[in-house]
């Protein structure tokens, strides 16, 4: 039989068959085998980029392109930042502060030497960049190295946020752990929508401490929040000592809601907060609330009563008739002194003077208070803020309104002033998630996960150009919210989606896109020791 002869019963092909056949099976094969790995490969991918943090992060940046591959942290990786000036090397060491506790590395921050092997992490300040503004970062991911790049300091800074959540959630723990330090390959352009990011406590109602207070601030930088609001006075408390009027803090600070022995921050306290908070990037804003809500400062001064006998500590929860004697000249004198030295201690431009609810005060007496109380601010070289209802007295263009009550929407609107939107009906954290919840309120309605997210500030206020909105804040009043775990449970997951809604481009913000995100951040807030609300709205991871 010839050798290129194959013979079956009843079958017989030549040689030349034979090679046609031979052919023909392996094109086959090799396309069965392409479709196999093609197919694999797009499964593989989809469960990489599925598992992958770079499609974890809040808020949800500008823009990510994800790329095959991973950066892994090791014992040598160093960090590196150009130029080495005091304000990277210090963002540098944040950094480090974080990774080391939990990697257990000893990673370093140096200035950039001429060669460097693989592994490391660059922090690189550049004006090349324009679009991305004060804020904005460009994050490069590669197998070998990770490129962190901003034109300010502050854009590099949520850049280190955005690698912090790139890495596994135990990067976060604050014991050792095993590893591996895997940050996904790809490439990150992000900046904010609004300038102002912030949040609000309320230390008046309850006090909380320096210490307490810096928990929140380390907790809103990880969301890229970037003011503190400090409600400072109310009926309740007077929170921050004025040297020039002692015992507003020493008799008007020593109660709070319930009883308890309230308490204020010493002015070197309160500095102490303003520099933690501007080393984070966030800026403070103190407010002392006036001419209503002032109980705690009338019954510290009896001349700021107009009967002069000063009414006595409250400790109540429901809002009390108070309001300082717009009459007497040393009501403006006292303003005046509160004003010069909080806008000492304050480096930021800005003082809220509250301005809210002053309903047992004539009108007419309202705007002539308001107006010489704006005036006072503007001398101490300060923007006044104020909640809606400072509008009735026709501000200076200087000045800020925050919007939180829809009785004011339409003055609000027609003033032609810049707004912090806070409706309270979307963004008080105050507000009880559900009718199951304990703590808190419900006069402004339920505000579950979702109704705090799904909607949209730029839009809310129907015929408030965007050009307007300097962005959003979202308060937190305390009159049931007692301690840190209070205050963590209200204010988480809350916040995470204020904070994207202070950041990400409305066109890429979906409720069931975030709440899985938000699901991933679970293992991450507990790692750090935060008491969220785990709302049933969410597949907690
Ligand atoms: C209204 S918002 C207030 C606060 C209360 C809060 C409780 C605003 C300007 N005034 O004094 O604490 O409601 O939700």
């Amino acid at each position: 039989m010839n050798k290129a002869e194959i013979n079956f019963p009843g079958i017989h092909y030549n040689s030349n068959q034979i090679k046609i056949w031979i052919y023909a099976f392996t094109i086959i094969s090799l396309s069965c085998l392409f479709m196999m790995m093609t197919n694999s490969t797009a499964q593989d991918s989809k469960t990489t980029d599925q598992l992958s943090t770079i499609n974890e992060i809040i808020p949800r940046p500008v823009s990510v392109i994800s790329a095959h591959g991973s950066f892994t942290l090791n014992p040598n990786t160093i960090i590196y930042v150009v130029p080495d000036s005091s304000e990277l090397i210090r963002i540098g060491q944040y950094l480090t502060s974080k990774l080391n506790l939990s990697t257990g590395y000893d990673i370093k921050v140096n200035p950039l030497q001429q060669e460097q092997k693989n592994g490391n992490i660059f922090l690189t300040l550049s004006d090349s960049d324009t679009l991305l503004g004060p804020e904005g970062y460009e994050l490069k991911i590669t197998e070998n190295a990770v490129y962190l790049s901003a034109s300010k300091p502050a854009g590099i800074f949520y850049g280190v946020q955005t690698i912090r959540q790139l890495l596994p959630p135990q990067i976060e723990s604050k014991t050792v752990k095993p590893g591996p330090w895997k940050i996904p390959a790809g490439i990150i352009r992000d900046y904010p929508r609004f300038g102002w990011r912030g949040a609000m406590l309320d230390v008046a109602r309850h006090f909380f401490s320096a210490e307490d207070v810096k928990q929140v601030i380390d907790l809103l930088a990880y969301y890229k929040i970037n003011r503190l609001h400090l409600h400072l006075a109310d009926d309740q408390g007077w929170r921050i000592m004025i040297n020039s009027w002692p015992n507003l803090t020493t008799y008007g600070g020593s109660t709070e809601v319930g009883g308890g022995k309230g308490g204020y921050y010493t002015q070197e306290q309160y500095s102490e907060i303003v520099k933690y908070a501007s080393d984070r990037y966030i800026m403070i804003v103190p407010e002392i609330d006036m001419p209503a809500h002032v109980n705690a400062a009338l019954a510290s001064y009896p001349e700021l009563n107009c009967d002069s006998i000063s009414p006595a500590l409250y400790n109540g929860i429901t809002g009390k008739s108070s309001k300082l004697c717009t009459e007497k000249p040393v009501t403006y004198t006292f303003v005046d002194d509160v004003v010069k030295e909080i806008s000492a201690l304050t480096p930021g431009p800005y003082i809220h003077i509250g301005g809210d609810e002053a309903l047992s005060m004539d009108s007419t007496d309202y705007k002539m208070f308001i107006k010489r109380v704006e005036a006072i601010v503007e001398k101490h070289h300060k923007h006044m803020i104020g909640w809606d209802e400072i509008v009735s007295s026709k501000p200076d263009s200087g000045t800020i309104v925050q919007h939180w009550n829809s009785r004011f929407a339409k003055q609000t609107l027609q003033s032609s002033l810049p707004v912090i939107m806070s409706p309270a009906s979307k963004m008080y954290m105050d507000m009880k998630y559900n009718i199951t919840i304990k703590l808190g309120l419900k006069w402004a309605g339920y505000i579950n996960v979702k109704t705090a997210y799904d909607w949209d500030p730029g839009t809310f206020l129907s015929g408030l150009p965007e050009k307007r909105i300097m962005g959003i804040e979202a308060p937190l009043w305390t009159e049931t919210v007692k301690n840190i775990n209070d205050i963590e449970f209200m204010m988480f997951p809350r916040i995470c989606g204020y904070a994207e809604l202070g950041w990400s481009p409305a066109a890429i913000r979906y409720w069931d896109e975030y709440r899985v995100r938000l699901a991933s951040h679970g293992p991450r807030l507990k790692e750090m020791g935060v008491n969220f609300y785990k709302s049933a709205l969410v597949n907690w991871k």
